[in-house]
């Protein structure tokens, strides 16, 4: 990671594909938490920040939500994903290393699909309480944030999937799902039948984070051309990180979720990430935002000696 200076951290005040609103105002509480004055310290002297928005520089007021049977915002959300695919893809092309801050979930759908143009083998890890893997046929709620690994996957609505006109973006046997707790039938299925690698809290409690992190890189290494790390913050445990949306009991321990990214830090694999959910409407003295501050500085390279 040390090997990659220059970074674009890419705000994203999104949370149309989420099922509360607030998330959008997470990059501003994480950057407030002082990420970019702690990567400068780090060593990262070149760091480039942009922001994707719907409406950049001013609120518009919601209209009525554009339903599309089970897809909450499907119009909004496509087009705010094309504009933020186009933005990865030109800090991947300037040899940048793109960290996205979101925003809810549902922005993973354009950062992979922005990635997808440059990594024909892109591995995904995702930590996360859920698997985001719904369809609209499967989704209990028609919100986006819990499908977009789907679609990444080519699984979905074409005004989601076939962004950038690259369909999938990603394959199965590149993914890695850490954290799962709380997955709905549908998922349980799809994760069965693509074989997906998933370590559930279970797994993390019988083997231990770091045999679990050494499985996930060890997995990855060799068959992909890059990885990228998808954060959701709700795969906290709650009293680690109450500000989020859909919080999840049982979830990870401060010291696991800072060993995970530490351990990717060492590995040298992760070549782009996102940190998204954390909704400061629902914290609580800015304690998930602080923490995600953190977490992003140690998957940089804070080492603790
Ligand atoms: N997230 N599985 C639930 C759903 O509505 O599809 C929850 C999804 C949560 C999504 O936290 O990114
Ligand atoms: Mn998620
Ligand atoms: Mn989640
Ligand atoms: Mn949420």
């Amino acid at each position: 990671m040390r090997t990659q200076p220059k970074l674009t951290a890419i705000s994203v005040p999104f949370d149309l594909g989420a099922a509360c609103r607030g998330a959008s105002q997470g990059p501003e509480a994480i950057m407030q938490a002082g990420l970019l004055q702690s990567l400068g310290i780090l060593g990262f002297t070149d760091i480039q920040t942009a922001e994707v928005a719907l409406h950049p520089g001013g609120v518009k007021p919601l209209s009525a939500q554009t339903d599309t049977a089970n897809l909450h915002y499907l119009a909004e959300i496509a087009a705010l994903n094309s504009k933020l695919a186009e933005q990865v893809s030109r800090a991947v092309q300037q040899g940048r290393f793109p960290l996205v801050l979101g925003g809810d979930h549902s922005i993973a759908i354009g950062s992979i699909a922005g990635l997808a143009r440059h990594y024909r083998k892109l591995g995904v890890i995702w930590i996360d309480a859920h698997s985001d893997l719904n369809t609209a046929k499967t989704s209990p709620s028609g919100n986006i944030h819990g499908m977009s690994l789907a679609v990444s996957l080519g699984l979905g609505h074409p005004l989601l999937t076939d962004l950038l006109q690259i369909r999938p973006k990603i394959r199965p046997e590149h993914v890695v799902l850490i954290g799962s707790r709380s997955l709905d039938e549908g998922e349980k299925k799809l994760i069965r039948s693509l074989g997906i690698k998933c370590y559930t809290m279970y797994d993390i409690d019988r083997k231990g984070m770091a045999v679990v992190m050494q499985e996930a890189i060890n997995y990855l290494k060799d068959r992909t051309d890059g990885v990228h790390l998808s954060y959701d913050v709700d795969s906290l445990d709650p009293m680690e990180a109450p500000g989020t949306g859909t919080a999840v009991k049982g979830g990870l321990l401060f010291r696991e979720a800072f060993l995970a990214v530490e351990m990717l830090c060492e590995s040298g694999i992760v070549t782009s990430a996102e940190f998204v959910e954390v909704n400061p409407l629902l914290d609580r003295e800015n304690t998930t935002s602080e923490l995600t501050a953190g977490l992003i500085c140690s998957l940089m390279g804070d080492a603790i000696l």
